[in-house]
């Protein structure tokens, strides 16, 4: 299979990748008591657009990077899971306007996701490993993490904070698109976080930064800049297919190969910027 070239990538992306939400009129949501828990319209048709967007990647390598100012200086900012502001701002900034999170996150008791302080700012996203291009039912009735009841109670607990739920087909999409372009066949696990947030945010913004997730020279085992926890999965993957989301992002990316080693940055265009 030939290797597409940036433009052509990103091309793909913007035209085979869905980024949709699940709305109150869904099936088989429409029919059950809480469908008015969900957003009535699309995550797209209700955030941005925004000029300009940081994802940060939650990686140890934003440690000591200094990036913090930078990275409020955008319009939005993007962030992952259990990942702090407060203590690090110097390094991660202290501007929340998204944050996306994965089921387990939800459901653990360890973070206290119903209560903790860390997911009241901006918006929240979540999503879910859902089974391989299952259907809205199939994946209802078997979920990885209970997804749907913690959603419930989070939106009692909070019925003023914007929350979405990500539609498994997306994920399955911007699966499809790393292994259309992998020679070998990658394993059928979603993507991580870190590239559903970056599609995400390249379908609401003109430009988006990423931070940290194609490692800078401050490169290192430690998982997490928040965590004293080193393993060099988190950064090569096991679960995910994260070695060749980087590949991928690494071709799609427009910005100066020098802003990686320093920055640990990326510059990808918004999809509504692209003439396919
Ligand atoms: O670690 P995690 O991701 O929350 O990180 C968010 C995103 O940042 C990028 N990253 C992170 C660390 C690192 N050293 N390099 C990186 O590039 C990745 O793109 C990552 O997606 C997830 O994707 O949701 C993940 O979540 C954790 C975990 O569930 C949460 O942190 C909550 O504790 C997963 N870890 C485990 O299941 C043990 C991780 O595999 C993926």
């Amino acid at each position: 299979r030939p290797k597409l070239s940036g433009p052509k990538l990103l091309c793909q992306m913007k035209i085979q990748v869905d980024v949709s939400t699940l709305t109150s009129d869904f099936q088989p949501f429409s029919s059950l008591p809480w469908a008015s828990q969900l957003p009535s319209k699309q995550l797209t048709s209700d955030l941005g657009p925004y000029k300009s967007c940081a994802v940060v990647a939650s990686a140890g390598s934003m440690r000591s990077s200094g990036l913090g100012k930078e990275i409020d200086s955008h319009d939005a900012v993007l962030r992952f899971n259990a990942a702090p502001t407060s203590g690090y701002e110097n390094d991660v900034g202290s501007k929340t306007t998204i944050r996306l999170v994965n089921s387990q996150v939800m459901a653990s008791e360890a973070h206290r996701f119903l209560s903790s302080s860390l997911y009241s700012s901006g918006t929240l996203v979540a999503w879910d490993p859902a089974p391989f291009s299952a259907d809205l039912t199939q994946w209802f009735n078997r979920t990885d993490y209970p997804i749907f009841t913690q959603y419930q109670r989070y939106r009692m607990l909070h019925p003023m904070q914007p929350f979405y739920i990500l539609h498994p087909r997306f994920e399955w999409q911007v699966w499809q698109r790393i292994q259309d372009n992998m020679a070998e066949p990658i394993q059928k696990n979603p993507p991580s976080s870190g590239l559903l947030g970056t599609v995400m945010m390249m379908s609401l913004c003109e430009v988006v930064h990423v931070y940290e997730f194609l490692p800078s020279r401050r490169k290192t085992e430690l998982c997490h800049y928040y965590q004293r926890f080193f393993d060099a999965a988190c950064t090569l993957g096991a679960y995910h297919p994260l070695l060749y989301e980087k590949n991928l992002v690494k071709r799609m990316n427009q910005g100066p190969e020098r802003d990686i080693y320093t920055h640990g940055r990326i510059t990808l265009p918004g999809f509504n910027t692209l003439n396919c």
